[in-house]
């Protein structure tokens, strides 16, 4: 039985509004009834549960940051936040098909997109009738997404785009891809491509050893037709791309801090109930210093996220800044799970319990999003003025 209760050591929760609590705990809600009892199931069939999708508009967990006159949640960054935390806290892969229809799909289309791509795709997206991907990275361009070889052409009423997208998130089973590629100049563009399209592909990527409840797969372009009416239209380059990414690095921030609660719980849980030598193995010392030290970072990990909400909220946070939380807290939550997953000793590697699903996943998160280094990097760029990537 899924009892989380939260792990909340300086009450952070003083510092939510009413509204803000509430939304954080009807998705601790719905993650107990629709989530919890599922997951491990799911995750040991490597199966991506489809109706969850619908599920998840339903409950606002698509595009809570968007405005609602577009089919958004019209909330503010610390509710999105809250959002992210507790889906992760069920699953990394379920969070992870809300960031990418949120922050991936419906944000690059209500920002970069024309009216008509608003009212068309919109509505759908946020209820979960259609589901989106994001094609940015590609068989040979993972960190350095500028160097892409997808590309665009003119072709009279209509473009011809020709490459392929690798590890893209939800593609075998989206209904719609926003893909980047470079027209006939080298300029990057995001193209709004749908299922069904001639010239295109979405095979799935299989053995997966990470993000088993998620679905991945390629994209891939031979002559695919695309109507012009389908580029967005108010921004391009690579600029674009990377804007919709800091939206989702963001939500990475909270999402990760509700995975290293739910491994931190159960470790916690565990150790009390342990018995070894006598006594519960909560009573050595060398498990109180993992739990205290665990309860510590998730502790540092929840202040940077509520502060960087705050920035978020006044439209003052920085990409660095951005990055400084997804870099931190997704490494911590691995640590914290690494941990966990050291007290339940030999149970700790069984589905009974969520610990080694979640560490299997954060390897993906600390991967995806941008890697730990790259994160590393855009902190140095920042502090130094240098460039160090190349
Ligand atoms: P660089 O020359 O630095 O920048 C190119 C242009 O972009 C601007 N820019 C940004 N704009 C908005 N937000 C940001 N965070 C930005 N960072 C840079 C920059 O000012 C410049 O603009 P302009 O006007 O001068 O052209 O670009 P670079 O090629 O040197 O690369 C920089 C680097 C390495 C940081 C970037 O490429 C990067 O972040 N690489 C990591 C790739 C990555 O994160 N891929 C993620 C793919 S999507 C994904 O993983 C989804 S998983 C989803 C899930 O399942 O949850
Ligand atoms: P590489 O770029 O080849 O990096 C390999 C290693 O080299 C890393 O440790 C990296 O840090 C290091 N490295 C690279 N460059 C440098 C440098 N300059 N200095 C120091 N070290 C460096 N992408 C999408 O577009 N859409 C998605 O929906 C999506 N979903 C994903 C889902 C999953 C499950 C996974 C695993 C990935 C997903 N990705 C997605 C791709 C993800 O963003 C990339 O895997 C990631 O950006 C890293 O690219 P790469 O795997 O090609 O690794």
């Amino acid at each position: 039985k899924d009892d989380f209760n939260g792990v909340d050591f300086y009450q952070t929760e003083a510092l939510y509004t009413h509204e803000q609590v509430l939304i954080r705990d009807s998705i601790r809600s719905f993650v107990k009834k629709e989530i919890s009892p599922y997951v491990e199931k799911w995750a040991q069939e490597a199966h991506f549960p489809l109706d969850i999708v619908p599920k998840l508009g339903k409950i606002g967990a698509f595009g809570p940051q968007i405005p609602e006159s577009y089919g958004g949640g019209g909330l503010d960054y610390i509710s999105y936040g809250l959002i992210m935390q507790e889906l992760e806290r069920g699953d990394s892969g379920i969070r992870s098909t809300a960031s990418v229809q949120g922050s991936l799909v419906m944000y690059p289309i209500f920002k970069f997109g024309s009216e008509a791509q608003k009212s068309k795709y919109l509505p759908k997206l946020a209820t979960g009738e259609l589901l989106g991907c994001f094609g940015l990275t590609e068989p040979d361009y993972g960190s350095n997404p500028g160097g892409m070889v997808t590309t665009f052409k003119d072709n009279g009423n209509h473009y011809l785009l020709n490459g392929s997208k690798m590890w893209i998130s939800n593609s075998p089973a989206a209904d719609l891809a926003v893909v980047w590629a470079k027209d006939e100049s080298g300029r990057i563009h995001g193209l709004l491509v749908e299922k069904g399209t001639q010239g295109f592909t979405a095979p799935e990527i299989h053995n997966k050893w990470s993000l088993r409840a998620s679905c991945t797969g390629e994209l891939v372009f031979q002559d695919a037709v695309i109507p012009k009416e389908n580029l967005l239209p108010l921004k391009s380059g690579l600029g674009a791309a990377l804007m919709c990414l800091d939206a989702a690095r963001y939500g990475i921030a909270w999402g990760a801090v509700g995975a290293a609660m739910d491994c931190y719980e159960t470790a916690r849980k565990y150790a009390l109930q342990r018995m070894q030598f006598g006594k519960p193995i909560a009573a050595f010392q060398l498990t109180q210093k993992k739990l205290a030290e665990m309860l510590t970072e998730i502790t540092k990990a929840q202040l940077l996220n509520w502060r960087l909400g705050s920035l978020m909220n006044e439209g003052r946070a920085s990409s660095a800044q951005i990055s400084m939380a997804k870099r931190n807290n997704v490494s911590m939550a691995l640590e914290v799970a690494r941990t966990s997953r050291q007290i339940l000793g030999g149970m700790g590697i069984t589905g009974e319990y969520p610990v080694m699903r979640h560490m299997m996943n954060l390897e993906s998160v600390i991967t995806y999003e941008g890697t730990h280094d790259i994160h590393l990097l855009i902190l140095g760029q920042e502090i130094t003025g240098i460039q160090a990537f190349n």
